[in-house]
């Protein structure tokens, strides 16, 4: 089972814990073997690589699939999911037709965790979107490029395991990700400012190839059902604890954590607004769908 993150990260942990369950409920019949932070397939990969049956099960960020289906990256649409509760109610939403689309693909999926609402880190306190104008941007999906490009900014995109060295180099000086990723990446080394937008709450997901899910026995199947249920509900669990311990280390570790001015938040809200223009325009009944759903 190929993931991208790191070990310590939580989805990891998470996931660890969801190997272990389906072994133990299976006597071992099961056994699932991790291979954490892109060891086995790059990022990019892991989606196609469960597609190809190469692996029968990965993890992957959802939003990563934006440019194959725009349903696929609702939720890392600026300002329309900030909180769990509505990220929750979205991802009621998104499910049917991410599920529609990845069995399609002859994939179905096990369970999906938000990572926390995603803030945004930089050398100086910022003010207002003008004072993004021309930063060198680490980006992670193309829906965050677009907004750091209407932003004024310089978008580049970097994998989570190459933060440090993207910012020691100087390859670039600004980001949006969660408190988790920050603190895990040791932020402090090379930014200052942690401003707290809750942008949105964009989600990872667990996918198996069809294909290989029917040749295990039912109650092999059954038990990876079960633990993927028992996974969702933890994840989500852990993703709310980490968002006040990880701004904790960010501030114990001397970044100043800003609350957004009303301007700076004004602005951003605006590019946001524009950019769901553009989705709807792009995502059709899918989205029109999943909109509806949401609201
Ligand atoms: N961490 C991942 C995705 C979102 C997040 O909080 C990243 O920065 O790539």
């Amino acid at each position: 089972m190929p993931t991208p993150y790191p070990d310590k990260t939580f989805h990891t942990v998470n996931i660890s814990e969801f190997a272990k369950d389906v072994a133990v409920a299976t006597d071992g019949k099961l056994d699932i073997k991790l291979h954490t932070a892109a060891s086995l397939f790059k990022h990019g990969e892991i989606s196609k690589a469960v597609r190809g049956g190469q692996v029968p099960i990965g993890e992957f960020f959802l939003g990563l699939l934006t440019n194959e289906n725009p349903a696929f990256g609702v939720d890392t649409q600026p300002f329309l999911a900030t909180n769990y509760d509505d990220a929750k109610k979205l991802w009621a939403a998104q499910k049917p037709v991410v599920e529609k689309l990845l069995d399609k693909q002859g994939m179905m999926p096990l369970f999906s965790v938000p990572w926390p609402p995603q803030g945004l880190y930089t050398k100086k306190e910022i003010k207002t979107v003008e004072d993004l104008k021309g930063l060198k941007f680490r980006t992670y999906n193309s829906t965050l490029e677009k907004f750091a490009q209407a932003a004024g900014a310089a978008p580049t995109q970097v994998a989570v395991p190459d933060i440090p060295q993207a910012f020691s180099t100087g390859r670039v000086e600004a980001m949006i990700t969660s408190p988790s990723t920050g603190a895990n990446s040791k932020a402090w080394d090379f930014l200052s400012h942690y401003t707290d937008i809750q942008a949105w709450v964009p989600k990872n997901i667990v996918v198996v190839n069809k294909r290989a899910f029917r040749k295990l026995d039912k109650d092999v199947q059954d038990a990876v059902l079960k633990a993927a249920a028992a996974a969702e509900k933890r994840g989500w669990e852990m993703s709310m604890a980490e968002t006040e311990a990880k701004v904790k280390i960010l501030k114990e570790n001397g970044m100043t954590v800003v609350t957004p001015s009303a301007e700076l938040m004004d602005g951003l809200k605006k590019i946001g607004t524009q950019m769901l223009e553009d989705w709807k325009q792009s995502a059709g009944s899918d989205g029109e769908a999943i909109l509806k759903a949401y609201k």
